[in-house]
């Protein structure tokens, strides 16, 4: 009896061993697919930073990237951004505030959104940039959707309490990649590097002392500036806050998604191939009005993204996303 008590036991310890290694092994590959990723946003009066949010909330839900944390890049907005975090399971995923004006008057959604009680931790952006990357085991990449304003402050920043090191030294060790919304292809003007005074001030110095060792991605205008998504979240308005916000927006059926478009294809990299994605590399230079001009060369400091299907392919596949 105890012999057979002893074989069952030692079969039930070598399968719960070859069990427990498996599903080890599973998550160990499962890792690392997932993109560690910050949010960095504007989120003004319009509502092309909360698809960018929803976004990267379902992507995180699909393993595809780890939503670390969600920066705002002008102040006033963090507790809606909090709410719409708590409100859609994110409660745990810290919000960065900024000490910068936002200078768009108080949209209504914003109410709307921080009536749900949200349990986020809110702190200063800067440091809650450094906290996370001196915390994260792996390099982290940052999208932002807006100012540059936080990673301006990150790359000024000194050594703290979270890590000795400056924020230039924290950005070569612990960033993967920085994905930056803006900037209009060949030149021109668009509202992140210009619309504010901290505007120019900001991008001009990540531009300019950006180190090329870190991939720096560029969006333009012209990608995601004209794709209209959100359309098909018509007739959610009494139980989604997306679509609340679209139609309280009065753009129930669709808006401009730049922002949308760069979180979209961050998190899709591993297939830019069948979505038409492809990089030139170039430089950028931002005038003390916020004007830049990319000029495509092979020994370029950045990296400009660059798409080949037409509008609906993308629109069709961020929609779906954005449920
Ligand atoms: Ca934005």
């Amino acid at each position: 009896m105890n012999c057979i008590k002893k074989l069952v036991t030692g079969l039930a310890l070598a399968l719960s061993f070859v069990l427990g290694f498996s599903i080890f092994r599973i998550d160990i590959k499962a890792a690392d697919n997932i993109e560690p990723i910050v949010l960095d946003v504007d989120m003004c009066g319009d509502v092309d930073d909360i698809m960018a949010i929803r976004l990267a909330e379902n992507y995180d839900i699909q393993n595809k990237v780890k939503l670390l944390a969600v920066t705002s890049n002008v102040m006033g907005n963090e507790d809606a951004i909090a709410g719409m975090l708590t409100k859609e399971g994110f409660g745990d995923v810290p919000v960065g505030v900024s000490p910068y004006p936002n200078d768009t008057s108080y949209p209504e959604y914003w109410d709307k959104f921080s009536e749900t009680t949200a349990t986020n931790e809110k702190i200063d952006a800067v440091k809650l940039l450094r906290r996370t990357l001196a915390e994260s085991y792996v390099p982290v990449s940052i999208v932002t959707t807006g100012y540059l304003t936080n990673i301006y402050g990150l790359m000024l920043s000194e050594g703290d309490e979270y890590s000795p090191l400056s924020g230039m030294q924290l950005i070569r060790e612990k960033v993967k990649e920085l994905h930056v919304t803006g900037g209009v292809y060949p030149f021109g003007v668009d509202f992140n590097y210009a619309y504010v005074p901290f505007a120019p001030i900001s991008a001009r110095y990540v531009f300019e002392n950006w180190d090329s060792s870190v991939p720096l991605f560029i969006y333009t205008y012209d990608l995601g500036g004209p794709l209209m998504c959100g359309g098909n979240l018509q007739n959610m308005a009494e139980t989604d806050y997306l679509a609340w916000a679209l139609k309280n927006r009065g753009v129930e059926s669709g808006t401009p998604s730049w922002d949308a478009f760069t979180v979209f294809v961050f998190a899709n990299f591993k297939d830019s191939e069948i979505h038409g994605i492809t990089l030139e590399k170039c430089n950028m230079e931002i005038d003390q009005d916020g004007a830049d001009v990319i000029e495509d060369r092979p020994d370029g400091k950045f990296y400009r993204i660059k798409k080949s299907k037409d509008n609906e392919y993308d629109r069709d596949l961020i929609n779906e996303d954005l449920k």
